[in-house]
């Protein structure tokens, strides 16, 4: 059966790029203007800390995250590293199913219970050190 989610983690399917911004309206207008990109969504997540926005890019999102405090994840970040590549989101069918199987295979899971994403999404995030110095965020959509 075709589905838009990876089977087992068998189909890897990306469901956003995320990209740290120090402002969030330049950037949006840098796509907008120079790519012609749109804007799909955009959604405080404020147990996160972090505001994102959406552009629309063929498939996955193109994931802004603008930091809500400079103490948040993102704000750290951005302090430590300025704007840039953040994480990779996959979807997988089962979030809590993938943590299982990330911890079978020995990764560090920086969530070992899923939380709530944006969009109503389940969401866990996989420590970079266990993928190759890039944040993993496993993604289930709403049914
Ligand atoms: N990618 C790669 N490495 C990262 C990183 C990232 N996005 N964020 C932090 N690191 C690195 C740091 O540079 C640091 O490396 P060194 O030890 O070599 O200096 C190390 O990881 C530890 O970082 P830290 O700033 O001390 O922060 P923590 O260990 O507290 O947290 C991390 C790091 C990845 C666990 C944290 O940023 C996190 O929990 N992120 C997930 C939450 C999040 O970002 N949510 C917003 C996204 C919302 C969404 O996508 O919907
Ligand atoms: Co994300």
């Amino acid at each position: 059966m075709m589905n838009h989610t990876s089977a087992n983690l068998g189909d890897l399917v990306v469901d956003h790029v995320a990209i740290a911004v120090a402002d969030l309206d330049a950037t949006i207008a840098d796509y907008t203007n120079r790519l012609g990109a749109k804007v799909a969504h955009r959604e405080i997540i404020a147990d996160q800390g972090v505001e994102e926005v959406l552009i629309a890019a063929g498939g996955p999102f193109i994931q802004l995250l603008h930091p809500l405090s400079p103490d948040s994840p993102v704000g750290k970040f951005l302090a430590k590293r300025g704007p840039g590549l953040h994480h990779i989101g996959y979807r997988v069918n089962d979030v809590a199913a993938a943590i299982l199987q990330f911890k079978a295979a020995g990764a560090r899971l920086i969530d070992e219970v899923p939380r709530r994403g944006s969009r109503n999404t389940k969401i866990a995030f996989v420590h970079p050190a266990s993928m190759g110095g890039v944040l993993v965020e496993l993604v289930e959509l709403p049914e």
